[in-house]
């Protein structure tokens, strides 16, 4: 496959659009400052298309310019997912067959995190984006401890419900402290002697799936995740080695 850049107007024009926030009040100064910078990231032919002060010191921008940059795909090295999409059907015979009782699922939002809104679409019966939550498979049994659980509830709930899975959800994050709050679960699941032979999955908009390694977690889902697609991971997993 040849180069490509992006298309705007027309095929190869490069045009992109930009959003970002400057320390500045709205102002003809702020809006001269987001063309420079935009000009230093490369963009030629910038124009602030969108400005808005976000209170007294900040202004929100979206400029629109060419990129003189391209790519082609055919030289990326793609990690294709690891485990195969299954219908409801399929994952409660995969978990059927092989556990012969159903998979307990431990779901928590960890951290300060108030944040359920991403936690449930994954793991309630009226799912998300068309797709059944956790909750609908026959052979997935669920325990949802909802919002702002510490590290140490989850461990006492995994090990009194005898988890097969635990599910960490991260949504609000300041300086990386998603990253944080996903490595103190580990760590606690770890300490108590549990990690071992449980899947251990975590997801947010934040995150992405090359995460896992270095969180030390088994998988990670990001932004517009759906619930048929955990399901099917957790099937996948019971019926292959985990590594911890
Ligand atoms: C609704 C909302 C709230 C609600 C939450 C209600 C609730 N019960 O969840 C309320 C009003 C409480 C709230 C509060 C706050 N919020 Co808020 N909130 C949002 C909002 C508008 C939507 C989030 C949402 O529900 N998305 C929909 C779900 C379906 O998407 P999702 O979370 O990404 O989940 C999907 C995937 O990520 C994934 N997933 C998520 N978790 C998991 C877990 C697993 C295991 C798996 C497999 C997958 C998975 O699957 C889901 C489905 O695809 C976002 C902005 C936005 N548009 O995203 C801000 C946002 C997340 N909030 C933000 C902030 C700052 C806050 C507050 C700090 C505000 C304040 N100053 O008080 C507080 C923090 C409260 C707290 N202690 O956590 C910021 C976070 C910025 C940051 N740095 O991280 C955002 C991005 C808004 C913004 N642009 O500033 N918020």
């Amino acid at each position: 496959m040849p180069e490509i850049k992006p298309y705007g107007d027309e095929t190869g024009d490069g045009m992109v659009q930009l959003s970002f926030t400057l320390p500045l009040a709205e102002s003809e100064r702020a809006r001269q400052a987001a063309l420079a910078l935009a000009t230093k990231m490369g963009i030629q032919r910038p124009q602030v298309v969108h400005m808005k002060g976000m209170g007294s010191d900040f202004t929100f921008f979206v400029v629109y310019g060419a990129t003189q940059h391209s790519v082609d795909p055919d030289t990326l090295t793609v990690e294709e997912r690891e485990f195969p999409l299954l219908s409801s059907q399929e994952v409660n015979k995969l978990i059927f067959e092989r556990l012969k009782r159903p998979l307990v699922v431990i779901g928590a939002c960890t951290g300060t995190d108030a944040h359920t809104v991403g936690l449930d679409a994954i793991l309630s019966m009226k799912g998300f984006a068309g797709d059944k939550g956790l909750e609908y498979y026959s052979q997935i049994r669920v325990v949802n401890m909802g919002a702002q659980v510490t590290p140490d509830e989850i461990v006492e709930v995994a090990r009194s419900e005898g988890a097969d899975a635990v599910l960490v959800s991260q949504v609000v994050t300041q300086r990386d402290a998603h990253v944080l709050h996903l490595k103190e679960v580990r760590e606690a699941l770890e300490a108590a002697g549990l990690r071992r032979g449980l899947v251990l999955v975590g997801g947010g908009p934040r995150f992405s799936p090359e995460q896992a390694s270095e969180l030390g977690y088994d998988r990670i889902f990001g932004r517009g995740t759906k619930p048929s697609e955990v399901a099917a991971y957790l099937a996948w997993s019971v019926t292959h080695e985990v590594p911890v």
